[in-house]
């Protein structure tokens, strides 16, 4: 069994449906009883095409008996069906973006796959929302540049 943290964005469509579809398609593969999820957030694009329009981010954290490749297969899988293009433009509006950000306490860097994230420290849209679920980003986030994200206070899921 092992620990993931993902990332998980919509900047096109009815963004909170997408983000919400998307994490139960992740259902199958996440072990009972074992989702976290952040609150979510209104993020300013970064690094993406002019006029992109804004974010909803939020963190997930789970635990899953898939391997990290395995993992990105079904995360892949499910970006796709959810209405992204294979071929685009990079970073251009999508419905979803699944990035796994951690894996246990492992580091892999292989063509398809990165682990930590390599640009999740630099992003408050990954770190603030992070920090909620796992405590010890706590300060990379409070030292982060938060101009640009606003965090809403509805919850991707309610009872
Ligand atoms: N993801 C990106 C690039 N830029 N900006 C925001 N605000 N939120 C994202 O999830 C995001 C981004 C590529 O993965
Ligand atoms: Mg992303
Ligand atoms: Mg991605």
């Amino acid at each position: 069994m092992s620990s993931v943290v993902l990332s998980i964005g919509s900047n096109l469509g009815d963004r909170a449906q997408n983000l919400r579809d998307a994490v139960v398609r992740l259902e199958s593969v996440i072990l009972p009883g074992s989702l976290r999820v952040s609150g979510l957030y209104e993020t300013e694009p970064v690094d993406c095409p002019p006029d992109s329009p804004s974010f909803l981010n939020a963190v997930i954290a789970f635990e899953t008996e898939l391997e990290a490749d395995t993992l990105l297969n079904e995360t892949q899988k499910i970006e796709r069906n959810l209405g992204r293009p294979l071929e685009r433009e990079k970073n251009a509006p999508r419905p979803v973006d699944l990035d796994i950000l951690l894996y246990d306490d492992l580091s892999i860097a292989t063509e398809r796959l990165t682990i930590p994230h390599p640009r999740m420290l630099d992003r408050a849209f990954v770190l603030c929302p992070l920090a909620e679920i796992r405590g010890e980003f706590a300060l990379s986030a409070k030292n982060s540049d938060q101009e640009g994200l606003l965090r809403l206070p509805d919850p991707l899921f309610s009872d």
